[in-house]
Parts: structure tokens; C-alpha cells; sequence
């Protein structure tokens, strides 16, 4: 496989694209899992959260290892490949193998679970076919500010976004679906600090690898999760007569 710059375009364009119209959708209504999923749905067009998260972000790891792997002559040494296998790979494996494991959440549903399944499968491949085949950076980028601000941002999004998804999930005892107010943490500021977390990991990303395919991506978690978490604030103050008035939804002090 060759670099190709008009299917990484391409691709990107298509990433961006979706993400618009995501936000124009979700604006309206939240995408139908978790707490906006109204009817349980037949049992048959469900599955259980560990096994549906773990099936949905398991392309998000193995396309770009595969892709890595199969890469011949191999392509270990330039940075691109080290920055993906280290941040972009990283993030997926926690998700996959460690987030997946615990969760507990409500079964998820099958149809938003085979969406889920594609777009990982697409996002897996442009970041990976990106990074390994495409990636170019001077000697020098290790000391270059985007590099180590970004990787910060990275590190920094990723402990917020870990940390909150382990307090949501302390609220529940295994079995029990039902739904309390977020205490500690970022979410004494956000109603929305698992995915206030994971937004400020992929712009990190984005900057440190000052790539197309990773700010197309960076823009697409932003125009999805970012209008999930205003539904969630909003069915919080519905919910609970004393949820903290002073929370925001998603950017602390501000929305
Ligand atoms: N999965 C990213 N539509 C998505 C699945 C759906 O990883 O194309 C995007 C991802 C996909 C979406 C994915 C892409 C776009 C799709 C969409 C479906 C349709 C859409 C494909 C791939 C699409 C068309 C075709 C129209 C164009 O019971 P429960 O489950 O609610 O329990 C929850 C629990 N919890 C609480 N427990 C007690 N008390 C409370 N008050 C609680 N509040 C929540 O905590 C869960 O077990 C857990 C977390 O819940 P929640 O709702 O806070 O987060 P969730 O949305 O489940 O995300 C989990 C983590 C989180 O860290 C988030 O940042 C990350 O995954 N994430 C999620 C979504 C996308 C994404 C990251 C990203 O874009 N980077």
C-alpha cells in the first residue's frame, strides 16, 4: 500500500462531514442509548453493555495494529507509527479491554451498535492508514511546542476522561440500571466530565500529530458527545429537584 493523499482527504472530508451532521441531529434529539434510550427495545435487538462496548471499539484497536503489522517493509521507527501505536492505540486498548470489561450499563442496542461497529471500523483505518503510511515529521518534532503541548492535552484528557467514567460507574451496584447524580472530580463543575475528558484528549492528539485525519476526528467527538453531554444535563435537571445549580454541561464556569 502506497500513501495516498486524496483518499486521506477524502476520508478526513467524509469524518468532518458526519460529524456536522451529527451535531444538526443530536441537537434535536440525543442518539438513543444509556439514559435517552426511552423503551428498552425487544430483547433480541439488544446486548449486554460489556459485550456491545467491547464489540463496537475493538476495530478502533486491532484495524491500525493490523494495518501495523501487516505494514511491509515494517515501519517502526519514524515517529508517526510511535505516536500511534503509543497514544492512539492506547486510548482503544483501555477502551476495549479495560473500559468494556467493567461497564454497567444498560444492554445497548444492537442497531446503534452495528453503526457504532462501522464507524470504528472507518476511524480505525483513516487514523491507522494515516499514521503508518502517510506520516512525515522533522528530527526535531520531539522538542516542537505542538508535539509536547499536545501530548499533555493528551494526557490530561485521558486521566479526566478515565477518572469520571470510574466515578460513574462506583454510582451503581453490579445489576441496578438506575440513574444518580455524578459527585467528585471535573463533575463537580460538568455534568458532562467523561466527555469533556475525552474532547480535550483528541485535540491533544490532533495537535501533536498536527494531522488532518486526527483534528477530523478531534471535530467529530466534539460535534457528537459535546450535544450528549447538554441532553445529559438537561435530564438531570429534569430528573433531580436538587441537582447543583451551578453545574454546567460540558466546559466548566462556562456551558
Ligand atoms: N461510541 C464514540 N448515526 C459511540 C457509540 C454510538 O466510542 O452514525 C462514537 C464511541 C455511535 C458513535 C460512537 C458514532 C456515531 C454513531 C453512534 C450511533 C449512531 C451514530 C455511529 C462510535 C451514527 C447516523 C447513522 C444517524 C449518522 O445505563 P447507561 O448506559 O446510561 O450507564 C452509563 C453510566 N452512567 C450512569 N450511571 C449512574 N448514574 C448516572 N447518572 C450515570 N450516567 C451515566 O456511565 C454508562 O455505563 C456510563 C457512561 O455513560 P455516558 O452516557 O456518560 O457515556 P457514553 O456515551 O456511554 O460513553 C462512554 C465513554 C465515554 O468515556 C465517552 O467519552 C466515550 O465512551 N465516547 C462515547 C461515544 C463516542 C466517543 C467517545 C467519541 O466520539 N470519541
Amino acid at each position: 500500500m502506497q500513501c495516498s493523499p486524496s483518499l486521506v482527504l477524502a476520508l478526513s472530508s467524509l469524518l468532518g462531514a458526519l460529524g456536522f451532521l451529527l451535531l444538526c441531529l443530536n441537537l434535536r434529539a440525543p442518539s438513543r442509548y444509556g439514559k435517552h434510550q426511552e423503551k428498552p427495545g425487544k430483547p433480541w435487538a439488544r446486548l449486554p453493555a460489556r459485550c456491545a462496548w467491547f464489540l463496537q471499539e475493538l476495530p478502533s484497536f486491532l484495524v491500525p495494529a493490523l494495518l501495523l503489522a501487516l505494514r511491509s517493509p515494517p515501519r517502526l521507527e519514524p515517529l508517526g507509527c510511535r505516536l500511534l501505536c503509543c497514544m492512539f492505540c492506547a486510548h482503544y486498548f483501555h477502551r476495549t479491554f479495560i473500559y468494556s470489561f467493567f461497564t454497567r450499563g444498560r444492554p445497548f442496542p444492537l442497531q446503534i451498535l452495528l453503526f457504532g461497529i462501522l464507524f470504528c471500523i472507518y476511524n480505525g483505518f483513516l487514523q491507522g492508514y494515516y499514521m503508518i503510511y502517510c506520516a512525515q515529521y522533522p528530527k526535531d518534532w520531539f522538542t516542537d511546542f505542538r508535539f509536547t503541548s499536545g501530548v499533555l492535552l493528551f494526557l490530561f484528557g485521558m486521566g479526566i476522561n478515565i477518572h469520571s467514567d470510574i466515578l460513574l460507574r462506583q454510582l451503581r451496584k453490579p445489576g441496578d440500571h438506575t440513574y444518580k447524580i455524578p459527585q467528585g472530580g471535573l463533575f463537580t463543575y460538568v455534568s458532562g466530565a467523561n466527555f469533556f475528558g475525552e474532547i480535550v484528549e483528541w485535540f491533544g492528539y490532533a495537535t501533536a500529530t498536527w494531522s488532518l485525519p486526527a483534528f477530523a476526528f478531534a471535530l467529530f467527538t466534539l460535534c457528537f458527545i459535546g450535544p450528549r453531554a447538554y441532553h445529559h444535563h438537561r435530564y438531570y435537571l429534569r430528573m433531580f429537584t436538587d441537582y447543583p445549580k451551578s453545574r454546567k454541561a460540558l466546559i466548566p464556569f462556562i456551558f
